[in-house]
């Protein structure tokens, strides 16, 4: 504890995302130790006030709270090596990005040495670390997640998913998986209008504001495939493959790749083809559930 009756807070891994969380802590009046593998990334926030821990073992004995956000799980279990006579008794915060097994097994290692984990995903840019645009994703010990609840809020809003550590993974791949699609939708229509004079910088608040709209259209598809009901739906899988075919048609005819919407050619054409043309264009979220998932 420091003397203003706040826990002490380590933060491992000074990169683009260390940074604004370890001077969030600062900023927030915590006694922050920082420690980097490239030891000059910690000057800054020395400067600001923080402690420097040279070994990574010095910097998780200094607090009962370690925050972890490295590159990713070899380099969380790389930097911890060397310091797990100091685990007993500390929270692990993992933030580093990764698979649910990663995590699983990096919580049986962590508790193995004595120390209680908790992995978390970060779904923030380094410029929105406590800001209200930053949320993070939590599962693993539900103990650690209500103890340091309060600092955890810091660096963003928290949501805390369950027991399973793997659980943030899960959900951070899924939440990255929707933004990666929509995002590279946006870069191949920039690059379809930037061949007939329209550049991206013009494109993107016409495209921002196309997006907001779809966004509220996702209860909608959420509905549908929960129900597994897409009868009547404004949106057709049929009209949707003539809007694809036009899309595809348009790229290449201004030499634009279509790898990024061949695919959903595919699944649309599939849906025709089983004779499911006039349902919903959330019916395709048939074809990507498991083969063995229940009939509906
Ligand atoms: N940056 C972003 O836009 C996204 C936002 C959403 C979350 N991701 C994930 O956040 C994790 C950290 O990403 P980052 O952007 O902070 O990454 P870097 O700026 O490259 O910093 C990486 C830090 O990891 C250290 N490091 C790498 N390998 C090792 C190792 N073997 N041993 C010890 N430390 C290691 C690196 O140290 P150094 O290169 O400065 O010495 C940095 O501190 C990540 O999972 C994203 O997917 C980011």
């Amino acid at each position: 504890m420091s003397e203003q009756g706040k826990p002490t807070v380590t933060v491992l891994g000074l990169g683009r995302m260390g940074t604004p969380i370890a001077a969030a802590f600062l900023s927030a009046g915590y006694s922050t130790t920082v420690w980097n593998r490239t030891h000059e990334k910690a000057d800054a926030l020395v400067a600001q006030g923080a402690i420097r821990a040279v070994t990574v073992a010095e910097a998780v004995a200094a607090s009962s709270l370690v925050i972890v956000p490295l590159l990713d799980y070899n380099a969380v279990r790389q930097a911890l090596k060397p310091a797990t006579t100091a685990l007993p008794g500390r929270v692990l915060v993992n933030l580093a990005n990764g698979a649910p097994e990663q995590a699983r097994e990096l919580a049986t290692w962590a508790a193995g040495h004595g120390a209680d984990y908790l992995d978390g995903a970060m779904m923030a840019l380094p410029q929105t670390v406590a800001t209200p645009e930053a949320f993070f994703l939590y599962s693993g010990s539900r103990k650690a997640f209500v103890t340091y609840r309060t600092e955890l809020e810091v660096m963003a809003a928290s949501h805390y998913f369950g027991v399973d550590p793997g659980l943030a993974e899960i959900h951070d791949l899924a939440l990255l998986g929707t933004g990666y699609a929509a995002l590279t939708g946006f870069l191949h229509a920039a690059a379809v209008l930037d061949a007939v004079g329209t550049t991206p910088a013009v494109f993107a608040p016409l495209a921002a504001r196309w997006m907001n709209g779809i966004a509220q259209f996702l209860p909608e598809l959420a509905r549908e495939a929960a129900s597994g009901t897409y009868e009547g739906g404004v949106s057709t899988v049929d009209l949707n493959r003539v809007g694809v075919d036009n899309l595809i048609h348009i790229s290449r005819a201004n030499g634009i790749d279509t790898d990024v919407h061949e695919p959903l050619k595919a699944l649309l054409d599939r849906r025709s083809a089983d004779g499911n043309g006039k349902d919903s264009f959330s019916s395709v979220f048939e074809l990507l559930r498991p083969r063995d998932a229940p009939q509906r």
